[in-house]
């Protein structure tokens, strides 16, 4: 066969929609995975005067969420900050209301800064405080009404890249602008405050957690409680996960949300993990190693650790505490058995 007939063979294959695996099974089965996300932080102290910028320039009338996403540098197209996940940065101004909608996507928020917010879950005002990580699962209605007067700044974590890449994100507007409020407000986070005694009477609606706000003061109380006689993990410190009060486990089904609490002169023991994870500095100084770069953080910052890039926590002080809020897409690798860990200590 000359090479000529050779080339035309395979451009016959393309007419027909087929392409020969031999050109391409190298790039499809590598030894092993080689994520398209770079290692990335985002600095807060950089993006907080723009965020102020659109506060004053963008009216929520105009825009259905003002929210600077935080776009990792290796997938643009389609946007998102790890792969299965994303990451932005909500401000919402005082006396505004954005507006209220729902879509397939799960979403969670972290608040940054602010007070006298809150988010209308289902018809459950939530309030929010700087620390709380707040509920919106997958198809909830959800609007948020600011009635403070100073900025309110949050992280906002979705799963959409997820949803989309399956094919399976569906959106849809309310109507009105906000929903009335139909129980006590916060009746979820009350009724399911205690951790271990659950209102027996309520059975699981849907795979994710029922509870609308995970409390900062209850996160404080968890650490001052268990931190001074334990040792931890020697890659997290300790980390406490917020759990679905139904099944224990992670609190969106396809997203776990950890909080790391690293004491001073913390040096993790680096890991890696198929899952790819995005990390909100809550407070303190330090740096994540991964792969061969460093990235120094301080407060508010989000860093983007990538699938499989082993990664390392220090706490840079030698005085003050780190705390690192982290959020990953384990669970969705677990159900679907692609999860594998390189951890000390843990066998998966
Ligand atoms: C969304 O609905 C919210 O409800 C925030 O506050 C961020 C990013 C992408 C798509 C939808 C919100 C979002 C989002």
């Amino acid at each position: 066969m000359t090479m000529n007939t050779s080339a035309r063979a395979y451009e016959e294959l393309d007419a027909l929609a087929v392409a020969p695996l031999w050109r391409y099974f190298g790039e499809l089965f590598l030894p092993e995975p080689r994520s398209a996300a770079r290692p990335h932080r985002w600095e807060y102290a950089a993006l907080r005067p723009h965020m102020m910028h659109f506060a004053d320039a963008l009216s929520l009338e105009d825009a259905e969420r003002r929210v600077l996403m935080l776009i990792n540098p290796g997938l643009q197209d389609p946007p998102a900050t790890v792969n299965s996940l994303f990451a932005g940065l909500q401000i919402i101004m005082p006396g505004e209301t954005a507006q209220a909608h729902r879509h397939t996507a799960n979403a969670f928020r972290f608040v940054i800064e602010g007070d006298a917010a809150y988010t209308t879950v289902n018809g459950e005002r939530v309030h929010m405080h700087p620390g709380d990580l707040l509920m919106t699962p997958g198809w909830h209605w959800h609007d948020h009404y600011h009635a403070g007067d100073r900025p309110m700044i949050w992280l906002d974590g979705l799963d959409f890249p997820l949803t989309n890449a399956f094919e399976a994100g569906f959106f849809e507007l309310f109507g009105d602008r906000a929903q009335k409020s139909t129980v006590p407000d916060d009746l979820s986070s009350r009724r399911f405050i205690h951790g271990r005694l659950n209102p027996a009477w309520e059975q699981a609606a849907g795979p994710a957690s029922p509870v609308g706000n995970y409390p900062w003061r209850e996160t404080e109380r968890a650490f001052a409680a268990i931190a001074d006689d334990a040792e931890g993990s020697e890659s997290e410190g300790i980390v406490l996960e917020y759990t679905n009060p139904w099944t224990g486990g992670s609190v969106l089904p396809t997203i776990d949300c950890k909080v790391s609490r690293l004491r001073p002169r913390f040096r993790g023991r680096p890991r890696r993990t198929t899952a790819s994870t995005i990390l909100h500095v809550v407070r303190g100084q330090g740096h994540v190693e991964i792969g061969d770069e460093r990235f120094d953080f301080a407060p508010h910052d989000v860093i983007a650790v990538p699938g499989w890039a082993p990664h390392r926590f220090v706490n840079g002080s030698a005085t003050e505490d780190a705390v690192l809020f982290a959020y990953s897409n384990r669970p969705a690798l677990r159900a679907l058995g692609m999860l594998r860990e390189e951890i000390p200590g843990t066998e998966v």
